[in-house]
C-alpha cells in the first residue's frame, strides 16, 4: 500500500475522480495527481473528506502529545470546543503570527485565552513564514522526552506549512484549498522522534459554499492584517461581502475590523437596502467586547453600541469580551 508523499492518500488507478489517483502509467509517481497538479500548475481541486472524528478518535486513542495550531482570526466557540475534546496532552499554538499587528500584546493574548476560553495548557505564538519560533515543537519533544506528537487544527492552520519549515524539505503538499492534507503523514525528525501531520478539522458548517475556493483565497489573509476603524451615524450600516449588514442603532458606534483585507467592505446608509432581506437580530455590544464572526475574523467595538444584524445564519455570530480590554 504506497501513500501520496504530499497528502497522505492511498494512491490508486481505478477512480479518477476518488482521492490517490494516479494514472497507470505513472505507477511510480510518489505524488497523486492532485497533489502533482497542485504543484505544478497551481490548479486548486477541492475534494471533501471527513476525517475530523477519525483524526480526534485516533489521537485520543493513542494518547500521543497534541500540538494544536489556530490563527487568531478563528479563535471562536467551535474551534475551542475541538481543542477541549483532546484528552491528550496537549498545547496550544497561534500560527501565522506575521499577520498579527505588533501593538497586539501577546501575554494579554495569552491571560484572554486563559480567562476567556479556559485554555490552560502551555500557549505559544509562531510564524512558519517568518520563521519566527518554528523550532519550538523539536525542543518541547526533546525537553518532555516525547518520541512522537500529532500536528492539529482546523483545514488552512498551517500544519504542513510549519512540518515543512522543521523538515526543511517542500516535502507536503501545502495550499488554501480545504483538506490539502487528506491522511496522516508521519515525518521522521531523524532523532528517533517523529511528528505526524494530520488532515485538518472542518467547520461543521460555513458561511460561504465550502468548495469556493476563491472566496476561500479571500478570507485569508496572506501577509500582515491592517485592522480597519469605522464610525456609523445612527442608521448608518457596514457591508461585508454578500454575508453580512452591520446596522448601527447608536447615537454613535466605533469599531475596529480583524479580517482579511482582501474581503470587500462598504458603508451604507438606510436608504439603501442591500442585504435587508437576510435574517435579522438585535444585538448589544459593550466597549471592549468583540463580535465574531465564525470563519472570518472578529470586529472589536470600541464604545457601547445597539446593532441589527442581517445575516444569512446568525449562528455564525459570537459576542465575547476581547483580549484588548485585558
Ligand atoms: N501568513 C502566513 N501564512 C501561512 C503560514 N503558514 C501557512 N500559511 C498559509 O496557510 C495556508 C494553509 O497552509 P497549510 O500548511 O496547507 O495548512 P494545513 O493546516 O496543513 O491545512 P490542511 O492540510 O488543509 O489541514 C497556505 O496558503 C500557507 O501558505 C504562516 O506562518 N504565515
Ligand atoms: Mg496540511
Amino acid at each position: 500500500m504506497k501513500r501520496c508523499m504530499g497528502c497522505g492518500a492511498i494512491l490508486q488507478s481505478k477512480k479518477k475522480e476518488e482521492i490517490g489517483y494516479v494514472p497507470k502509467e505513472k505507477k511510480e509517481a510518489k505524488l497523486c495527481e492532485r497533489c502533482f497538479r497542485l504543484l505544478h500548475y497551481n490548479d486548486l481541486k477541492f475534494v471533501e473528506i471527513s476525517s475530523s472524528k477519525k483524526v480526534l478518535e485516533q489521537v485520543n486513542k493513542t494518547g500521543l502529545f497534541a500540538f494544536f495550531l489556530v490563527d487568531l482570526l478563528n479563535i471562536n466557540k467551535e474551534v475551542l470546543k475541538t481543542y477541549h475534546a483532546i484528552t491528550a496532552p496537549k498545547c496550544f499554538i497561534i500560527s501565522k503570527v506575521d499577520f498579527i499587528p505588533k501593538y497586539m500584546n501577546k501575554n494579554k493574548i495569552k491571560v484572554w485565552l486563559r480567562e476567556e476560553y479556559d485554555v490552560e495548557e502551555e500557549i505559544i505564538f509562531l510564524s512558519a513564514h517568518k520563521n519566527q519560533n518554528i523550532h519550538y515543537i523539536e525542543n518541547m519533544m526533546e525537553q518532555k522526552n516525547i518520541t512522537e506528537s500529532y500536528l492539529l487544527g482546523y483545514t488552512n492552520s498551517g500544519k504542513s506549512t510549519l512540518l515543512n519549515k522543521i523538515m526543511e524539505e517542500e516535502q507536503i503538499t501545502t495550499s488554501i484549498v480545504p483538506n490539502t492534507t487528506i491522511d496522516f503523514i508521519k515525518i521522521s525528525l531523524g532523532n528517533g522522534k517523529s511528528i505526524i501531520d494530520t488532515p485538518g478539522f472542518l467547520y461543521q458548517d460555513t458561511l460561504y459554499p465550502k468548495d469556493d475556493v476563491v472566496f476561500i483565497k479571500k478570507i485569508n489573509p496572506k501577509t500582515f492584517l491592517k485592522p480597519i476603524t469605522f464610525q456609523l451615524k445612527k442608521g448608518a450600516s457596514l457591508l461585508i461581502e454578500d454575508l453580512l449588514r452591520i446596522e448601527n442603532q447608536s447615537e454613535k458606534c466605533n469599531m475596529t475590523l480583524y479580517m482579511s483585507n482582501l474581503l470587500s467592505i462598504k458603508k451604507v446608509y438606510a436608504q439603501n437596502e442591500l442585504l435587508k432581506n437576510l435574517e435579522s437580530t438585535s444585538m448589544h455590544l459593550e466597549k471592549n467586547q468583540d463580535l465574531v464572526l465564525k470563519g472570518i475574523g472578529f470586529i472589536n467595538f470600541k464604545s457601547d453600541s445597539k446593532v441589527k444584524i442581517y445575516i444569512q445564519k446568525p449562528g455564525f455570530l459570537e459576542i465575547r469580551s476581547s483580549f484588548f480590554g485585558r
